[in-house]
This record gives C-alpha cells, sequence and structure tokens, in this order.
C-alpha cells in the first residue's frame, strides 16, 4: 500500500505546483499591467506619478486645449500681468502652457523668441497653482557648428553621444536644462510636474536631430543618453517625456526612432494646415489629420501611453470657422489627452506677415473658436483645474 501513496502525493505536489506557478504568472502579468500603467521614471516623485495616471484616464474623456508662450504675449502687446488672447476671447485661460527654452543652452536671459527665463519661471508657476498644465519643448542650439536648431549638418548628433567630440559640452546643456527644471517648484517647494519634449519634430528634415540627418539609432542613443543623465546624474524626477514626430506614412515610420517605454509617456505628433482654403482644403487635412490620428491612438493605447497634438494650428486663422469645422472634427472621436497651438507673435517683419495661432479679440474666428471650447470634451483652465489632474 505504502508504495502507493508517494505516487499520490507526488501528484498532489505537482499539482499545488502547477497551480502555483499559474498563480505566480497571473500575479506577473498583473504587475506587469500595474508597471504599464505608471510613468517611465521610475523614481519620478508622487505627484509626477499621479499626473501621469490622471492624464492617461482623462483622455478618455476630455481634450485640454493649449497654447504656446500663453501668459508672455499676444497679438498687439507683451508683458502684461495675467493676459492672454485666449482668456481675451473666451474669458478662461488655457488648460495647458507651452513654454520653449531655446537659447538657455547658450545661458542667455531670454529664449529664442525673447522670452526671458526669469518670467517664464514665474508664468509657469501661475499657470500651475490655478491648476494649469505645463510643457515644455526645447529648440537647442547646433553644438557642432554653432548654429541654430535649424542647422541641419550632418554629424551632429553622433558629435554630442558618448565619444564625440561636442559630448562634454552637451553635457553642460543639460546641466542648464537641469537646473531650469529644478527651479519649477510650488508655493509649498515642491517640483511642478512637466511635459518635457525635446527633439521634437524628429521625422521632419529641419532640426539636426531629424531623421535626413541621423540615423534611428542615433536618434535613439540621443534620447536615451539625455534621459538618463537628467534622471541618474542631475536627479530630476519630475518630467515627463514628450516623444513627437512630424508627419509619417505608417506606424512603423512613426515608431522608428523610438527610444523606448522607459523613456516615454506621450507620444504625439505636430501638424499644421498650410493651405488655407475650405472645401477640398479642409477636407484634405482633416482626412489626413484622421488617418494619423489612428495611428497614434492605437500606439498609445497598446503601451498605456498619453497621445497628444503637440503642436498644430492654421497660420493667422483665416478660416472663420476652423475650430468647430477643422480642428474639432478632426480631435472628436479621439482619445487625445492634450492639443496645443503654437504662439500668437502678431506681425514678423522677418516673414513680413502676422505670425499667430490662437484668435484674439475681434479675429474673425473668435466667435467660433469659444464655441469649440465651450464643447464638454474641451477642457480650458477652469475645466482642468475641477479635475485637479496633480492629486
Ligand atoms: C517657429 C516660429 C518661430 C519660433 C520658433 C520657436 O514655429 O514661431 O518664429 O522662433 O517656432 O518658438
Amino acid at each position: 500500500m505504502n508504495f502507493v501513496l508517494p505516487g499520490i502525493a507526488k501528484r498532489k505536489e505537482s499539482f499545488l505546483y502547477s497551480m502555483m506557478l499559474k498563480g505566480l504568472f497571473i500575479l506577473l502579468l498583473f504587475a506587469d499591467q500595474v508597471a504599464a500603467q505608471s510613468c517611465s521614471d521610475t523614481a519620478a516623485d508622487d505627484r509626477t506619478k499621479m499626473f501621469f495616471k490622471q492624464l492617461l484616464k482623462l483622455q478618455e474623456r476630455y481634450t485640454v486645449f493649449g497654447h504656446q508662450d500663453a501668459l508672455a504675449y499676444g497679438v498687439g502687446w507683451k508683458g502684461i500681468s495675467g493676459n492672454s488672447d485666449v482668456k481675451a476671447v473666451t474669458g478662461d485661460y488655457p488648460g495647458l502652457y507651452g513654454w520653449d527654452i531655446g537659447h538657455l543652452e547658450m545661458q542667455k536671459e531670454a529664449n529664442l523668441d525673447n522670452v526671458s527665463f526669469r518670467d517664464m519661471k514665474k508664468y509657469i508657476r501661475e499657470g500651475f497653482e490655478r491648476g494649469g498644465i505645463i510643457t515644455i519643448s526645447w529648440h537647442l542650439r547646433n553644438p557642432l557648428t554653432g548654429g541654430s536648431a535649424w542647422d541641419t549638418a550632418k554629424g551632429t548628433v553622433a558629435s554630442v553621444l558618448p565619444g564625440g567630440n561636442r559630448h562634454e559640452i552637451f553635457k553642460t546643456w543639460l546641466d542648464q536644462v537641469a537646473g531650469f527644471m529644478h527651479d519649477l517648484k510650488d508655493k509649498y517647494g515642491k517640483p511642478i510636474p512637466v511635459l518635457f519634449r525635446p527633439f521634437h519634430e524628429l521625422t521632419g528634415n529641419w532640426f539636426w536631430w531629424c531623421k535626413n540627418v541621423c540615423t534611428p539609432d542615433e536618434f535613439k542613443a540621443l534620447w536615451r543618453f539625455t534621459v538618463s543623465y537628467l534622471r541618474e546624474q542631475k536627479k530630476v524626477h519630475h518630467l515627463l517625456y514628450v516623444y513627437n514626430t512630424a508627419g509619417f506614412t505608417s506606424e512603423s515610420d512613426f515608431m522608428a526612432s523610438y527610444p523606448g517605454d522607459d523613456m516615454v509617456d506621450v507620444v504625439s505628433f505636430d501638424q499644421y494646415q498650410h493651405k488655407t482654403g475650405t472645401g477640398a482644403d479642409r477636407q484634405g487635412f482633416i482626412d489626413d489629420m484622421k488617418r494619423k490620428l489612428t495611428i497614434l491612438c492605437q500606439v498609445a493605447s497598446r503601451r498605456n501611453k498619453i497621445a497628444a497634438l503637440a503642436e498644430t494650428g492654421l497660420e493667422t486663422v483665416p478660416d472663420r470657422q476652423w475650430w468647430t469645422a477643422v480642428l474639432w472634427p478632426v480631435i472628436k472621436d479621439f482619445s487625445l489627452a492634450y492639443v496645443l497651438v503654437w504662439r500668437n507673435h502678431g506681425y514678423m517683419p522677418s516673414i513680413r506677415r502676422m505670425h499667430y495661432y490662437a484668435p484674439y479679440p475681434g479675429q474673425q474666428s473668435a466667435q467660433d473658436f469659444k464655441k469649440m471650447t465651450k464643447y464638454p470634451r474641451m477642457l480650458l483652465e477652469k475645466g482642468i483645474r475641477k479635475i485637479n489632474v496633480y492629486q
């Protein structure tokens, strides 16, 4: 009889063992799910981790409207405290504020569009304290030639990577960025979470990090070095990273230079309407945007990332119904956390024309803009404050 028992015991044992394995497997799967729904920086501070989760949730129901340089100037004004063209039209501030730190790397006092960094920090704090979201881009100069961000000299990316002859200089640039980010603190001295969008529009052909002048591997190495340096050497842990392309033809085109889920929180692209007519011009833009947004949102949902239209617009908005008849139809069916329009510079002597993307009072699309911002899905600052994406 004895000889049967060990057999049964063994079977039982192996049954228990396989159940345990199964349990472990399910646990691991679950842990993986949980991990995937967290921000990419495992050492991010609690508020930044929460910010990521809230935006991930928010995009299912809302899209935040953003404006570049909103508080610094607008069409016909500059440096008026509390002013904003979006507010002048709608009565509310944009829910998202875009800023650019180009020229910070040169230790200049003001950025490439003449917004002083000291003012920028003040505006960022103001917007944040009201419940707004902050995103920062970086039109950094060419570290190899000394030219602008638009100097597409070949070999620039390779020169800043470890082993390249501009690597040490590039590190000092990142030190400047880290210093700026560390200065962004709320009234209690806690870091303000920021959506950081370096090396943007990588699928274009106009910046030194664009795909026509560096390989996908070089781009990934640039990204990975930058993020690791900011995290590990400079202890910057309040950033969400925004991967951003210009146009693309397919998912593989969009993802060709993707540096990895551990270094990206938001997937996004920039796309402007260039043809100003209505009719076929409108429809062409709408169809193209929908095709791209379908790809973007599939990527985001598969990877548990936030999706955004990081820059868009129609310069001077000559189409009176651009907001409700173009932008809205484009975005309304997608889970997009935010959409941002570029800066309201006003008249630009260098290009001999007006350069702005949000309406101002009296501008021909102002009423239509107001209408769009009242749609329940669209959030300006009061809406985002109610939700509180930081808690
Ligand atoms: C471009 C234009 C430029 C500006 C640059 C960086 O699209 O608005 O005038 O210098 O962005 O903000």
